[in-house]
């Protein structure tokens, strides 16, 4: 293992920058953003970043020069650089599970060389890529065709976590991009209901699964994936259909042979691709078939754009970077709990939920990297919805709550399908709720409304709430893959800062262990036969007696 990845580190807290920052928050936690901006209006030019077309206005975060000097330093002092560049190299960054990271050689161009124990990785990621390529344009025209020789016209996706999450937000953002012919859907649940409802209308002879699990042992995905088995044959009649209507992406060909699929329709990736960062492998399967090689390889080439710039350019100017250290500035300064991540773009409503695993599996984290407890709060609580439908439900508590939570809002400057008035109404809207959250209204400014006294307190906006704003011309694959890199690589700038292991997650083991315990558990109606405690023993032995 690699110096990098193990070397000992000074303590966060002990570091002069954090030691600095504790001092500077206290000078600067009562200063007003109507106050910063009324005594620096440049701020809203000044503290901004652009990169790749992704232009990020952090003007209205409760910051000066003095507090984005302290964290950029304290990025330098956290080693950020040299980790950067470890990961990049292929070292074995994730410690704990002695794994190489690296989701960015699955973008990386032809050419690249990128080298996990002494082996060039980027052949071996354009060899499935152009394989998926292949297979994508079989299925797309109609040439790859279900065993009673009928036209494939349904994809289902059966994953669960990394292998579902990225594919479904893939999906829902790019479905404007996508094969209106064709219908694509998504099972992850162990509930039969999501298998059941995603099956009652279609045609098993025009049905074609991907089995996506790097593993391919993880019990929601193998128990839906013989459903889908059983629920294929019933009509075909004959297990040599399941060569035509499955195949599977995974690192486990051996798995994947058991279970009846061609080998040569599995599509592999590698133990270095976690599964939160691994839309991009052979997991976007469903996603190449839904939107074209060509535009998966745009949205890769997006991707990749981001990883180049976080990789080189200075701190001061690395949109990842500074978001990364916001978010730290807000979880250890402010003790903000959360993030909202409001999209206002109908297509990204699932990149909120997307955003949850990656950002809270990768640091929902208590221990260092040498596995000594943090004294500090670790990765924030991500939730979101798009915009403007969740103004008209939880902002109220961003805007009048008692909680800080710093938003991040996305927006596009052309739509996708215009239409009237709609677009200007929905970006004025973006661009009102930040100015809301910063400034609010004063008693004063309500007063002069004719409000009558008693009801001033309540039409009080008190402002002086934070959030970056992100402008992009128009989602296109190659801006998902961008916005998907940056959040990315801020996930990781923080991960750094916290001295965490971002990409392993132990947290995940023990309830599956003890669920696969308990299942056995579950026939029969007498008294529970497992030891447990009194409450999971009285709920396993009323769910017995119930279920008959
Ligand atoms: C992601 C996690 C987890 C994983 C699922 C599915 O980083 O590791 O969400 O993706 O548990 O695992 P398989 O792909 O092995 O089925």
């Amino acid at each position: 293992m690699s110096a990098t990845a193990t070397a000992v580190q000074t303590p966060l807290t002990s570091l002069p920058a954090w030691k600095a920052l504790q001092a500077h928050y206290e000078k600067i936690r009562s200063q007003h953003l109507r106050g910063l901006f009324q005594s620096d209006p440049a701020r809203g030019t000044r503290l901004t970043a652009e990169a790749e077309g992704i232009y990020l206005d952090y003007s209205k975060h409760r910051i000066t020069d003095e507090t984005v000097r302290l964290l950029l330093e304290l990025a330098e002092q956290s080693g950020l650089r040299e980790r950067i560049e470890a990961m990049f190299a292929g070292e074995k960054i994730n410690v704990s599970e002695k794994r190489a990271v690296l989701h960015a050689a699955l973008r990386a161009p032809k050419g690249v060389v990128i080298k996990v124990d002494g082996e060039n990785v980027v052949p071996g990621v354009h060899e499935v890529l152009d394989r998926m390529s292949d297979f994508s344009n079989r299925v797309r025209s109609g040439a790859w065709k279900g065993f009673t020789g009928k036209r494939i016209r349904n994809v289902i996706n059966i994953g669960i976590g990394g292998s579902d999450l990225g594919p479904v937000m893939a999906y829902e953002a790019l479905r404007h991009y996508s094969q209106r012919d064709m219908t694509f859907r998504f099972v992850s649940n162990v509930d039969g209901t999501d298998f059941a409802e995603a099956t009652h209308d279609l045609d098993p002879e025009e049905t074609l699964f991907i089995i996506s699990s790097k593993t391919f042992t993880t019990l929601e995905t193998m128990t839906n994936a013989q459903t889908a088995r059983d629920w294929s044959l019933k009509k075909l009649k004959d297990d040599k259909a399941v060569a035509k209507h499955f195949v599977a992406v995974s690192t486990n060909a051996k798995e994947v042979a058991k279970f009846g699929i061609d080998t040569a329709n599995m599509f592999g990736f590698w133990d270095w691709v976690g599964g939160r960062y691994s839309m991009d492998s052979a997991i976007g399967l469903s996603t190449m078939l839904a939107i074209g090689p060509e535009n998966f390889r745009a949205m890769l080439a997006g991707f990749h754009a981001i990883d180049e710039h976080f990789r080189t350019t200075a701190f001061a100017k690395n949109l990842p970077v500074l978001m990364g250290l916001l978010s730290v500035w807000y979880t250890d300064f402010f003790g903000a709990e959360t993030v909202a991540v409001l999209p206002y773009e109908q297509y990204l409503k699932r990149f909120p939920a997307y955003l949850q695993q990656l950002t809270m599996e990768s640091n929902g984290k208590h221990v260092t990297l040498s596995g000594d407890r943090v004294n500090y709060a670790t990765g924030p609580i991500f939730w979101g919805e798009p915009g403007t439908n969740g103004q008209h439900s939880f902002y109220q508590l961003i805007h009048q709550g008692t909680r800080l939570i710093p938003c991040d809002f996305i927006g596009f400057a052309k739509a996708l399908n215009p239409l009237g008035e709609h677009h200007d109404l929905l970006m004025a809207n973006v661009f009102a709720q930040g100015e809301a959250l910063a400034f609010g209204k004063t008693p004063e400014e309500v007063k002069a409304e004719g409000t009558p006294d008693w009801l001033v307190p309540h039409r009080v906006f008190e402002g002086d709430r934070p959030s970056s704003t992100f402008l992009l011309e128009e989602l296109t694959p190659a801006a998902l893959g961008k916005l998907v890199a940056l959040y990315e690589h801020s996930v990781f700038t923080q991960g750094v800062i916290w001295q965490i292991d971002s990409f392993d997650q132990w947290g995940v083991e023990l309830g599956k262990v003890l669920a696969k315990k308990i299942v056995g558990e579950l026939e029969g109606s007498g008294p529970a036969k497992g030891s447990h405690d009194s409450s999971t023993t009285t709920l396993i032995e009323r769910y017995r007696k119930q279920r008959k």
